[in-house]
């Protein structure tokens, strides 16, 4: 754990509010996402060297704050109002605390005379963010500040990380700061303590997976939570081990490697990658599960990984190890105990691994190669309307493997999460799978590039999706991120009106929009906006925008039948292909 200098601007005659932002910048934060409130810190912040990076609403910063996170690897930090400003916090910061992701919501509270007496926008915040955050608190007194940052960052980084949400009267703020505290620590990135499994434990699962006669790695978002990645690669390589991953887990392992399945869960079905791989699954004799859920969708509701197998989990939350499948416990960061897996595995004979490993690497070459046969037709097709997977393709075609894919909830991460590949370990696609909420894409999009301003981010989203966040395009206008969001317009919610069919043989009214010129909402915001309406003209409008450098939106006019190999689907609709 790095200790902080003193912070250069600690001042004798300090306010709450600086010294609460000196107390933010200790721990590494260099910018918030906020708009204005509360406004002495704001005011404050620029004097501890962090500065605001301005949202048009609550809602979208805090998911900004949560893809900040995901990819700057420290606390993405939200500021907000109270009362209604405060409400808006409450969906992102669902999405962080399902996805493990460390937010903390910075917002502003009532004077302390007017509590309890009706003030204005008064609310009880305490209650309203007790189910989606880890921590809050309001900070009453300026001798107790630095406490309660450092434990707001503590509960943000460590363990299983997510949101920590501090209350400030808008009063305490602009008090005259109690005297400096000795605090030094640098609590602000993730994971804060790394703790290894019990090490008897970990020589326990190397015999069973040195001797398994299939055994199966299904690595989950935890991996690149912990910054596991290379430790995930290494044992995949050095104990000739399969690895699947769910989509939150996609990019955990290159997916080039010959030994990578690819996502597995609910889109198996006929036209997923994994489609062919179904076996490797549902066959495997040992299953270790690394910073996975076994969340519905990644498990197929629980149909897919297999009843009779021995299980190995590594996790830092004890509570997710055994909730569906009864393990062995590895309870521990995943980066140090894959790491001490690895050297546990290569003490073992490992020539039967090593035997079996060119019929395995046969299995997955075979199943991908028949998989881009059977897609070629769709993912090449021209004219219009154009296929969703031909879009996801020739993104997957220019997007460099440091390139951080994001993808809104409902079809887009599907899209991306089969037709895109992992072109290294370690490789970002963000999406919202904490609750898979529409409206995430664009705002995880900014807050990722804002982390990482010199790399290639593209956003995909669905019409509906998009709706959510139309806002947001003046925030990519005026901070100049140069995120390119491709809008996919099928003029429908697609996944609800398909799956309403599926399973009702009937859609609701609210499944079809009017038209909407999505380019023009971005060419009115001041960014580039073009429509694409043939498939053959998706790839010169992605090379177009990415040369200029400069934010564009990309509207794509998709086919309203184009649906991911979803296993609920199968059978019911005719096949693209
Ligand atoms: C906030 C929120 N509201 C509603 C839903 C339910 N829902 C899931 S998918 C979907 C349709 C999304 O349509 P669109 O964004 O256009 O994507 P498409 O499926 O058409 O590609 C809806 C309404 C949700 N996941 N999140
Ligand atoms: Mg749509």
């Amino acid at each position: 754990m790095p200790d902080a200098a003193p912070p250069a601007t600690a001042t004798a005659n300090a306010t709450v509010a600086l010294r609460l932002a000196e107390a933010f910048a200790r721990h590494g934060v260099t910018t918030t996402f906020g708009q204005s409130l509360p406004s002495a810190f704001h005011l404050a912040a620029p004097h501890a060297g962090i500065s605001q990076t301005v949202y048009r609403q609550e809602n979208m910063g805090g998911t900004m704050a949560d893809g900040y996170a995901r990819i700057s690897r420290k606390v993405g930090v939200v500021t907000a109002q109270n009362g209604p400003a405060a409400t808006l916090l409450v969906p992102p910061l669902a999405e962080a605390l399902k996805a493990s992701i460390p937010v903390i919501a910075l917002v502003q509270e009532v004077t302390r005379d007017a509590v309890d007496k009706n003030a204005f926008q008064e609310l009880d915040h305490i209650k309203l963010f007790e189910g989606v955050a880890k921590f809050v608190r309001r900070i009453d007194r300026a001798d107790r500040l630095e406490d309660y940052v450092d434990m707001a960052f503590t509960a943000a980084t460590s363990g299983r990380p997510g949101p920590a949400v501090l209350l400030l009267p808008a009063d305490l703020l602009l008090e005259k700061a109690a005297a400096a505290s000795q605090r030094r620590a640098m609590l602000g990135t993730f994971p804060l303590d790394r703790t290894l499994a019990d090490p008897a434990r970990i020589e326990e699962a190397a015999a069973l997976l040195a001797k398994a006669a299939r055994p199966l790695i299904i690595a989950g978002g935890g991996v690149h939570i912990s910054g596991a990645a290379q430790e995930l690669a290494a044992l995949q390589q050095d104990g000739h081990l399969p690895v699947a991953t769910t989509f939150m887990g996609k990019g955990s392992v290159d997916e080039t490697h010959p030994l990578s399945l690819g996502v597995v869960g609910n889109t198996m079905a006929r036209g997923a990658r994994t489609h062919d791989l179904k076996p490797m699954v549902t066959e495997a004799d040992v299953v270790l599960l690394v910073g996975n859920r076994t969340n519905q969708n990644g498990t197929d509701s629980w149909t897919l990984y297999p009843r009779g197998a021995r299980y190995i989990h590594i996790d830092p939350d004890p509570s997710e190890i055994g909730r569906n499948y009864e393990a062995l416990r590895l309870t521990g960061d995943a980066k140090l105990t894959l790491a001490a897996l690895r050297e546990a595995v290569l003490k073992h004979d490992l020539s039967a691994r090593a035997a079996a490993r060119p019929k395995v690497e046969a299995q997955i070459a075979k199943a991908v190669e028949g998989w881009q046969k059977l897609i070629a037709g769709v993912t090449t097709r021209d004219g219009g309307p154009v296929r969703p997977e031909r879009v996801a393709t020739e993104i997957d075609k220019r997007l460099p493997a440091d390139g951080i894919m994001v993808a809104d909830a409902s079809y887009s991460s599907n899209w991306i999460n089969i037709y895109m590949t992992a072109k290294r370990a370690g490789q970002r696609f963000l999406s919202p799978r904490g609750l898979a909420g529409l409206g995430w894409g664009v705002p995880l999009a900014i807050g990722a590039q804002v982390a990482e301003p010199g790399k290639r981010v593209v956003c995909l989203v669905g019409d509906g999706g998009f709706g959510h966040s139309w806002a947001e395009l003046e925030t990519l206008r005026r901070l100049q991120v140069p995120v390119t969001v491709v809008v996919l317009n099928n003029g429908i919610l697609g996944f609800q009106k398909h799956a309403e069919d599926a399973k009702y043989g009937d859609h609701t009214i609210a499944c079809d929009f009017a038209e909407v010129d999505h380019a023009a909402i971005a060419r009115a915001c001041g960014i580039a906006g073009v429509r694409v309406e043939r498939g053959e003209d998706v790839g010169p409008a992605l090379d177009a925008a990415f040369a200029s450098g400069k934010p564009t939106l990309i509207e794509v006019m998709t086919d309203p039948n184009g649906k991911p190999p979803l296993g609920i689907y199968a059978a019911h609709y005719p096949e693209p292909f």
